[in-house]
């Protein structure tokens, strides 16, 4: 079973921050999941490098178009590695393997009669790198991303036949019984979609003359392929579809592609007709976020006020972060993000919930059985419970993008145990029934045993970490894969009777 699952290619004119981080993360959490399920995962996620916006950012900072690239790509590259992103490839469309595709594509789009050339004069933005009609502006004519006037291009350029695809994607993107349907997600952003499908498709400018910072067209040198085009066609480059075919016939078609609304049209529209057009398979999904803002404001360089990643991990740590980033809100709406909100989730969530299970756990077992696993009849009841609570809702959110609900399960989960610690009172136990107190410390291992192989993909390295603390003999990764297959837990449990646990520390410092 494969699983191909992509980010947006960044551009390189900005630096990474925490909207880009947010797609990043959940899509690497997408992906361990996956994993930990026995698929086969290929995650591609990179840098978009070239384009009249990256030749102009090159240019303000007195740099070639390249040096500004490669400056800027590697940015992008430290910070996944900082969050920890387990991606499969890191794609540059300034690479060699990337030409090959591009020009391939377009060979063949031009070898099917779907590329022809054409004089026209229309509203260029470039910050978005695309032209718009009048109607597709605000009130002011400017557009609704940057709030600027784009300007009128004229040009003669090569344009696609986006117009005679009109129905077949219509009947792709509406039909689900087609077997080439592609589902576009949230339902809302789909009716978008399909409301402005039905008012028809226009053809579009694939090339540009003036932008001498692209790939040049394979039938016409003087004439660099659209950003856009060059962009999308690297869910293809980066899996080898001009230098590794095994690959590429493995993991084509994507599983999804995952974006903010700002890009989805290019990704359901004119990506589907691409493809179509070189008689390649669909995405399966495309599924789009909400934008961000910051305490009500638009974020912004300009303004001052983006969240970097590294303000993030240096708050809250690099698995906090991650959680929450990728929990605070519902995939799909636009969200306001504040830095007491994160706050307030890390001191509810971790310090608090999970936190206390941890410490008041590993502080009991240390008090009455001198940090060992108690040996005692495993008791796996409410390991059971946990899981059963877990399977219910956490996987179906899991494989729906619904993190947030996900995490609630496992907040919920983890409550559950914390409960059971209170209405058991282990510290009378103590005093009267040891034996008890045994069985009862024994099953809040196993259950906090099950609820860290459901947090590995949001919290890999402190999952870990929890895992080896609770005295869980095995390698986390290969216990969750092996649970996961049928969700049984072993005869005796995780965490090993009279296995040494460890010392927590304090995994989630209250922060104030
Ligand atoms: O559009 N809130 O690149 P880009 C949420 N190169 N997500 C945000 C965000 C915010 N405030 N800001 C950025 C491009 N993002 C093209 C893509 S793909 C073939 C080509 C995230 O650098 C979100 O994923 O402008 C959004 O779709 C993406 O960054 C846009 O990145």
């Amino acid at each position: 079973m494969k699983f191909y699952i992509t980010t947006p290619i960044y551009y390189v004119n900005d630096i990474p921050h925490i909207g880009h981080s947010y797609t990043t993360i959940t899509s690497d959490i997408v992906a361990r999941w996956k994993r930990l399920n026995g698929f086969d995962v290929f995650f591609l996620t990179g840098t978009d490098e070239h384009g009249a916006k990256i030749a102009a950012a090159a240019k303000e900072r007195e740099k070639t178009p390249q040096e500004l690239c490669d400056e800027m790509s590697e940015k992008f590259r430290e910070v996944w590695k900082l969050l920890n992103i387990s991606y499969t490839d890191f794609i540059r469309t300034t690479q060699r393997r990337h030409f090959v595709s591009v020009e391939k594509i377009f060979q063949m789009l031009f070898d099917k009669g779907l590329i022809f050339k054409k004089k026209y004069e229309e509203l260029y933005c470039v910050g978005c790198e695309r032209f718009y009609a009048r109607k597709d502006l605000d009130e002011n004519g400017c557009c609704h991303f940057h709030k600027t006037k784009p300007v009128l291009q004229s040009e003669e350029n090569y344009f696609f036949k986006l117009s005679a695809f009109q129905n077949a994607l219509f009947e792709r993107i509406t039909n689900p019984n087609h077997k080439e349907y592609i589902e576009i997600q949230p339902e809302e952003r789909r009716n978008e979609i399909i409301g402005k499908l039905k008012l028809g498709l226009e053809d579009v400018s694939f090339s540009r003359t003036a932008v001498e910072w692209g790939i040049p067209l394979p039938f016409d040198k003087k004439q660099t392929s659209y950003v856009w085009v060059d962009a999308l066609i690297n869910y293809l480059t980066g899996i080898g579809y001009t230098e590794n075919e095994t690959n590429f016939q493995k993991y084509w078609p994507a599983d999804i592609h995952l974006m903010a609304k700002d890009i989805l049209w290019f990704h359901s529209v004119i990506w589907p007709a691409i493809l179509i057009g070189a008689g390649l398979p669909l995405p399966k999904k495309v599924y789009s976020h909400g934008f961000f803002t910051l305490n009500g404001s638009k974020m912004s360089k300009s303004l001052g006020n983006v969240i970097s990643p590294q303000e993030l991990v240096d708050k809250y740590g690099v698995d906090a972060a991650r959680y929450l980033v990728a929990t605070l809100m519902p995939f799909g709406p636009d969200g306001d993000i504040s830095w007491q909100g994160l706050t307030l989730k890390y001191n509810t969530d971790l310090a608090n919930n999970m936190g206390n299970l941890i410490s008041r756990t590993i502080k009991m077992t240390e008090k009455y059985f001198n940090l060992h696993v108690p040996q005692t009849v495993p008791n796996l009841e409410l390991a059971k419970k946990v899981a059963a609570i877990l399977k219910e809702n956490f996987v179906s959110d899991m494989d729906n993008m619904r993190l947030h609900k996900a995490a609630e399960t496992l907040q919920s989960a983890i409550t559950l145990v914390n409960r059971q610690i209170e209405t058991d009172a282990p510290w009378e136990l103590a005093k009267t029934d040891l034996d008890k107190l045994a069985s009862c410390i024994y099953a809040y291992l196993q259950a906090t045993d099950i609820i860290v192989m459901h947090l590995l993909p949001f919290m890999p390295t402190v999952s870990e970490k929890i895992w080896q603390i609770t005295g869980a003999g095995c390698d986390i990764n290969g216990a969750a894969k092996k649970y996961f297959e049928n969700t049984v837990i072993p005869e005796n449990g995780f965490s090993i009777p009279n296995a040494q646990l460890q010392s927590p520390g304090i995994l989630f410092p209250r922060l104030f």
